[in-house]
């Protein structure tokens, strides 16, 4: 564990710690959580694959946007970051009409203000990536929100960049993954500012967790897409009739087994680089 850290905050499967006046230490745990609920049973390596793949995305989206990763620990799960003045927002850009964007669609015909062509499936392809920005929750889902009443929260000069910036690391990362046989249908970034009030991506990036992950080759609009990294354990789950709620149900060896494979297969597809070199030299390895 880190010297003196204090612990600042817990996400479902992340801790936040303090390591000084400006630095935070964001470390990955290998918890897993499907339908909302944290799982009993660990998927080993996870938090190590997130983390990798984070810095592997901080390292080439650099030049559009600088970030707040200032080192990766030997653990190979853990990250140093600047502390930064966090903005109140979430900023989703969808490339593919799925989750919540689609649940707005049907109802509304539009999502977070972006009003969308009749006739769309579940699953389609969006004609450009959209900004579909909601606001934090303490509890429960972030809430979609409109462009002007985003607007309001950062101000609309702040808004546009966030807009701007967020569509450019998507079209980058998602040129790139599709290439490489994974449709990244929408991500989540969260940004920050410097003392100097420039833009800093924060948080993670492009990670399975912040982002969904589709096999290309199993891509097939008009219905729900199986999730690259969590459809072992979503259908093992639909075996059980559980209801969703918590406790979760343990997972047995083979769902472990299979998941932990899809992490690092994720990892090793969009990195090019050996899992294991990541583990043995973690701050190297995208050097
Ligand atoms: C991220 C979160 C987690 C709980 C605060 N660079 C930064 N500067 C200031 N604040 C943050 C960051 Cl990343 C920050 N979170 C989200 C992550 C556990 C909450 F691992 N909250």
């Amino acid at each position: 564990m880190p010297e003196a850290a204090t612990h600042v905050g817990s996400g479902k499967v992340r801790e936040l710690y303090e390591l000084d006046g400006d630095r935070l230490l964001l470390v990955a745990s290998d918890r897993i959580s499907t339908f909302d609920v944290v799982l009993p049973t660990e998927i080993l390596d996870k938090g190590r694959v997130l983390t990798g793949l984070a810095a592997f995305w901080f390292a080439r989206t650099r030049d559009l946007v600088p970030n707040h990763l200032l080192a990766l620990r030997p653990d190979g799960r853990s990250s140093e970051c600047r502390r930064l003045g966090m903005l109140p927002l979430e900023c989703v850009v969808r490339g593919y009409l799925t989750g919540s964007g689609w649940k707005d669609y049907q109802a509304t015909g539009a999502v977070c203000g972006h009003v969308l062509a009749e006739g769309l499936r579940d699953s389609d392809k969006l004609p450009e990536p959209i900004f579909t920005p909601s606001t934090k929750a303490q509890e429960g889902h972030d809430e979609n929100i409109d462009r002007d009443r985003a607007a309001e929260l950062v101000g609309r000069e702040r808004f546009d960049e966030l807009e701007r910036t967020a569509i450019a690391l998507y079209e980058l990362a998602s040129a790139y993954a599709a290439e490489r046989g994974i449709l990244i249908a929408d991500t989540k970034f969260e940004f920050g500012l410097d003392p100097e009030g420039r833009l800093v991506l924060a948080d993670e990036a492009f990670t399975p967790d912040s982002s969904r992950f589709w096999p290309a080759d199993e891509y097939e609009p008009g219905r729900p897409q199986p999730s690259f990294d969590k459809q072992f354990v979503r259908d093992y789950c639909e075996t059980l009739g559980w209801d969703k709620t918590a406790p979760g149900p343990e997972l047995p060896d083979e769902v472990v087994a299979g998941t932990r494979a899809r992490y690092v297969e994720a990892f090793e597809r969009l990195t090019g680089i050996d899992f294991d070199d990541y583990l043995a030299e973690p701050e190297v390895a995208f050097r």
